[in-house]
């Protein structure tokens, strides 16, 4: 363990020392100057006066990761430091007035806020990218660089070359707020000087919230997780609330008090007996990743012979299920039911023994699952993201939702409409972040194409036009990318490097300085991406700046929290918004940016907007003492209107109904082009694209291979957090069986590899993932070592970067590998 580690570590653990260590390390913190390849690493401890102990005050801040949650935090202050992080000490253990109990990440965060890796001065590279060689740069020097720069790259490529990369470090905050990139500062800033290069879709949701569109007119999602005191039934696709949704604020209290109150039986179908398959599903169904639209074929085989179909349901409010209810000048057997029953083109009916040969569950189970859904009413059938996060991700995530509908569960109390739960939000104001005037948008995930190749991109590479940019599935539009992307800012955001697929190509795009010429990341942290950054602006934590987390909802609870300073920045460090300002005054734009304000200003503002449509919000500085503000909302019935009045409520979809067969699948059937062995397919079939089981691939990589994501971290933030590590280390799931004939034991170091790179890490040789399955938990900080090995385990050294068939997104849990011992 490095020195400064260890001290920091220790001041950690031992309050009546770590007062004094602190204080000395932020004071050292940021001093000095030079090539400092290892300044971060530098910060040492000194020893202190011994001041005679300060009074200790409570300040209210909050975590603002992007777990789903936020969470309130009483961060006790004494001498300038936080000594010690106390949870929300208001509310009760009833839904809708509940306690917002943080989980261990957030009760860790004087791990983030006190850590080496802290950034304290502005640094500019000086090595090669990626070299990790760095000179420390003024405040001033750093905002004319990137002022200058900015303005050559508009002057040569225009604003559509400057892209903000997808980050969600901040998610929770307001004016801090680093996502969607359309909603941050940095948006306001670019939008004062004629915009940026903008995307659309997300990799939390890549696949689902473009599926979405055509199958559902748009995103409805589920009913809240506290209407299921209303089910029989809770069947989960790949939804793992119990270790994504930690936070009292969010779905693990909310699903455990629910159950306790009613009792409903609880299906979970997921390839590892997650946390909420252990701890709040009666049944633990495993099945093999990607395979979910089989399961649901099967299932619909057994409900179509069965005569246990819903038919009313889908004869008032679907399209496309049978060929009596298709679209006009559609050729025949194309309806799902001629998928499912043999008749369509490949001639195959989809029964039980089919469905379990591709996914792995015995056919009796898949009857006995089929009969159960069809007649246990109501029935909460909901899906994470795990399924959707797929090659073949698009139709996974149908699948679910037409289960829904051929089960009649849509748009009822108890039911579900087979999307993710919603959670009630009472709708605060946000940071107004000014028009954009830039017309072409690009798919997320398709940033490093547009680095090589973006220029002349049109609607059938994924451009969308930012006039029309969720135009529910009108995917035409004659918008033209007119250049490669030329500049990146990176606002907390490790999506650069770690978290984006196929970590090795992602380095080889940014190698080239000429293609993308000028990288700024603005973070707290030294992390993967700020390492093949060119300029780094040292960023202000959410306890070192007054804010406010917003859009802080689970269940039938929403609430906003006002995050106070209560503490300041270590050496040069400060806020975004600050640091944007500097950058708007070299490029003539203060006043616009700012409008006069400062962000204690605007978080005044935003208050007062708020109050106009959430009257009993408490003004200002009552918010701020009280810290938290909770309301309890009704509980979310998704798509009831439609439901209640499908004639007076249509869908946003051509026919105005639920497109089991998509109008407008069919037609980019016909003429898009697709990657590899991608399929656009009408309906909700399953598709074994790429790196799914029968795959060729298989002989040289026999297992599939997953990253969920983990308690340890959230994605990589908290990923240097020494207590978690220590806690919840890195590893990978793998079943006995296959541990076994490899000669592997718990806890052995292996290698997991592909063609796209290797892997080092400990196993988890553990009965609770299926046979032929491993996982490892995303998120885990890549650390190249010798001959390319990662020696920190990142899943994406596996990943693959290809796009997925028509939302052009991440299929990052489709990856096919082999394991050994290391
Ligand atoms: N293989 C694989 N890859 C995945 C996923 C997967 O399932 N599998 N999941 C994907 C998903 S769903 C998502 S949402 C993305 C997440 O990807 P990111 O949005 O990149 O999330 P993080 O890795 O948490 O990185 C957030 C960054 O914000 C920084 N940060 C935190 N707080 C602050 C702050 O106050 N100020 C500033 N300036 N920076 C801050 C952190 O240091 C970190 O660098 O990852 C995706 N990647
Ligand atoms: N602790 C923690 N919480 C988080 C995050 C974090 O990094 N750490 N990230 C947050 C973010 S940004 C997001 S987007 C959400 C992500 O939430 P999700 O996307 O739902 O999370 P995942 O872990 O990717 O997937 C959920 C489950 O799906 C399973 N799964 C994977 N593939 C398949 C499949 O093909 N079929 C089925 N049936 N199951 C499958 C996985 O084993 C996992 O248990 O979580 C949020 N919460
Ligand atoms: S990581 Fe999420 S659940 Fe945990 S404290 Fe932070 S906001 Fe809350
Ligand atoms: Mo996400």
């Amino acid at each position: 363990m490095p020195k400064d580690t260890a001290d920091v570590l220790a001041a950690l653990t031992t309050p009546s020392v770590s007062r004094r260590r602190f204080m000395a390390w932020s004071a050292v913190a940021g001093v000095g100057a030079g090539v400092v390849g290892a300044s971060r690493h530098g910060l040492q401890a000194a020893a202190a006066d011994s001041a005679p102990a300060a009074e200790e005050k409570i300040v209210w801040s909050s975590c603002n990761v992007n777990c789903g949650s936020r969470c309130p935090l009483r961060l006790v202050v004494r001498d300038g430091r936080v000594v010690r992080v106390d949870p929300d000490d208001t509310g009760d253990d009833e839904l809708g007035t509940q306690q917002i109990r943080a989980c261990v990440r957030g009760r860790s965060i004087r791990t983030r806020i006190y850590n080496p890796d802290r950034l304290t001065s502005p640094m500019k590279r000086v090595g090669r990218r990626g070299e990790d060689k760095w000179q420390k740069i003024s405040w001033d020097e750093a905002t004319t660089l990137i002022a200058d720069q900015l303005k050559k790259t508009i002057a040569e490529h225009g604003n559509e070359s400057v892209y903000l990369q997808y980050g969600t470090g901040v998610l929770g905050a307001t004016v801090a707020r680093s996502w969607p990139p359309a909603g941050t500062a940095v948006a306001r800033l670019m939008n004062c000087v004629g915009g940026f290069l903008d995307q659309y879709s997300d990799y939390s949701t890549g696949q689902i919230g473009i599926a979405v569109d055509f199958q559902h007119g748009g995103w409805q999602g589920s009913n809240s997780n506290d209407d299921t005191r209303n089910s029989k039934l809770v069947v989960m696709f790949g939804n793992n609330p119990h270790e994504t949704r930690m936070s009292g604020g969010g779905e693990v209290f909310v699903t455990q008090k629910a159950k306790a109150e009613t009792g409903h039986r609880v299906i979970v179908i997921d390839p590892r007996q997650s946390e909420t398959a252990m701890n709040l599903a009666d049944e633990w169904v495993p099945i093999r990743p990607g395979t979910d639209a089989a399961l649901v074929a099967g299932f619909a085989h057994v409900m179509i012979s069965e005569n246990l179909l819903d038919q009313t349901f889908l004869d008032t409010y679907c399209s496309g299920f049978d060929e009596d209810h298709m679209p006009e000048g559609v050729p025949a057997n194309l309806s799902y039911r001629s998928y499912v029953m043999g008749e369509g083109a490949d001639g195959t009916a989809k029964t039980p023994e089919w469905a379990a040969k591709i996914t792995g569950l015995p056919a009796q189970t898949i009857t006995r699952l089929a009969r159960e859904i069809a007649t246990t009413k109501p029935c909460a059938i909901t899906q994470g993201w795990g399924p959707q996060r797929h090659s073949n991700g698009e139709n996974q995530s149908r699948a679910p939702m037409l289960l829904a509908a051929m089960t009649g569960q849509i748009g009822i109390s108890g039911g579900g409409t087979g999307e993710r739960e919603s959670s009630a939000n009472i709708g605060m104001a946000s940071f107004p972040t000014l028009e954009n005037p830039v017309r072409p948008v690009i798919p997320f995930y398709r940033w490093t194409d547009a680095i090589t190749s973006g220029e002349g991109w049109t609607y059938k590479d994924g451009v969308r036009d930012n006039a029309d940019r969720n135009g529910n599935a009108n995917v035409t539009n004659d918008v033209t990318l007119g250049s490669n992307i030329k500049f990146m800012w990176l606002y907390g955001s490790n999506a650069l490097v770690n978290q984006h697929g196929d970590i090795n190509r992602t380095l080889e795009i940014l190698s080239d300085e000429n293609a993308l010429e000028m990288i700024v990341c603005i973070d707290n942290h030294m992390t993967v991406s700020a390492r093949y950054s060119d300029i780094l602006l040292p960023d202000a934590v959410t306890a070192e700046q007054v804010d406010l987390a917003q859009q802080g909802s689970s269940g039938n609870l929403g609430y906003a929290i006002f995050t106070d300073k209560a503490v300041d920045p270590p050496g040069e460090a400060k806020p975004v918004y600050e640091q944007l300002t500097l950058i708007a005054d070299k490029l003539g734009v203060k006043q616009k940016f700012t409008e006069g304000r400062s962000q204690e200003d605007w978080v005044r503002w935003i208050v007062d907007e708020s109050r106009k449509t959430i009257p009993d919000l408490p003004p200002f500085e009552e918010f701020r003492r009280m810290g938290v503000f909770k309301k309890k909302l009704e509980p979310v019935i998704a798509m009831k209107a439609f439901r209640d009045d499908p004639k007076a409520n249509p869908l946003a979809t051509p026919s105005g109904k639920i497109e089991i067969f998509s109008t407008n699948l069919h037609r980019m059937s016909q003429d898009w082009p697709v990657e590899g062995d991608n399929k656009i397919t009408p309906t909700p079939e399953y598709v074994r694209t790429r790196e799914m089981p029968g795959d060729p691939l298989q002989e040289r990589y026999p297992l599939q291979c997953i990253g969920h994501h983990y308690k340890q971290r959230t994605h990589s933030s908290y990923g240097n957090s020494p207590w978690l590590k220590e806690a919840h280390p890195q590893h990978v799931w793998i079943n006995p069986i296959d541990a076994q004939s490899r000669g592997i034991g718990n806890g052995d170091s292996v290698d997991v590899w592909n063609d796209r790179g290797k892997v080092r890490l400990p196993a988890y040789v553990t009965p609770r993932i299926m046979p032929g399955v491993l996982s490892i938990p995303q998120g885990a900080w890549y650390t190249p070592g010798a001959n390319g090995l990662d020696e920190g385990g990142s899943v994406n050294t596996l990943t693959s970067h290809t796009p997925t068939a028509y939302s052009k997104g991440n299929g990052q849990h489709s990856v096919l590998a082999q394991i050994a011992k290391a």
